[in-house]
């Protein structure tokens, strides 16, 4: 008889301790939400473009943040570069462990108001066979081609450190 209590509050624990952790989740999820804050300007933007240094006949990828400020939404159709055989807008996903370049031939969408980051391991334009080393402190040109902004030409700086 006696054991029916500890036994109760056994099953009680648990799942407290669950809607303690999820609530722990939750708050620190809202914490970082901040950082997504709408940004301002006029115009599409580039910001803090970068590429990975690499020898002539090698593969390398751009890096680089789309700012959308405007009330539309807008869709990057194509990468052009001059110093790749082959230019693409990619996107690395892990396809139950395993990482594939997805080519993104229907472009990728840059929603009004908001910020579309380009990073290692995720969205990358896709310099393939260059024609030309990619050394550092050097810089080169990109031009992307959006459908509501147009063409929008960055000189991608190749930083001393990978
Ligand atoms: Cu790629």
């Amino acid at each position: 008889m006696h054991w029916h209590l500890p036994n109760a509050h056994g099953n009680h624990l648990p799942a407290r301790l669950l809607l303690l952790l999820s609530s722990i989740l939750l708050l620190s999820a809202c914490a970082a939400l901040p950082t997504q804050t709408a940004p301002t300007g006029d115009a599409v933007r580039i910001e803090n473009p970068t590429a990975r240094p690499a020898t002539a006949g090698q593969n390398s990828a751009a890096y680089f943040t789309i700012v959308n400020p405007t009330g539309k939404d807008d869709l990057l159709l194509t990468a052009a570069s001059s110093v790749a055989m082959a230019t693409e807008v990619h996107e690395t996903q892990n396809d139950n462990g395993v990482m594939r370049m997805i080519h993104q031939a229907d472009g990728v969408a840059v929603p009004a108001q908001s910020t579309v980051e380009f990073v290692p391991g995720g969205k990358h334009v896709m310099l393939m066979n260059l024609r030309q080393d990619l050394a550092t402190g050097q810089s080169f040109t990109v031009t992307l081609s959006f459908e509501k902004a147009g063409e929008i030409e960055i000189a991608v700086p190749v930083p001393n450190t990978q």
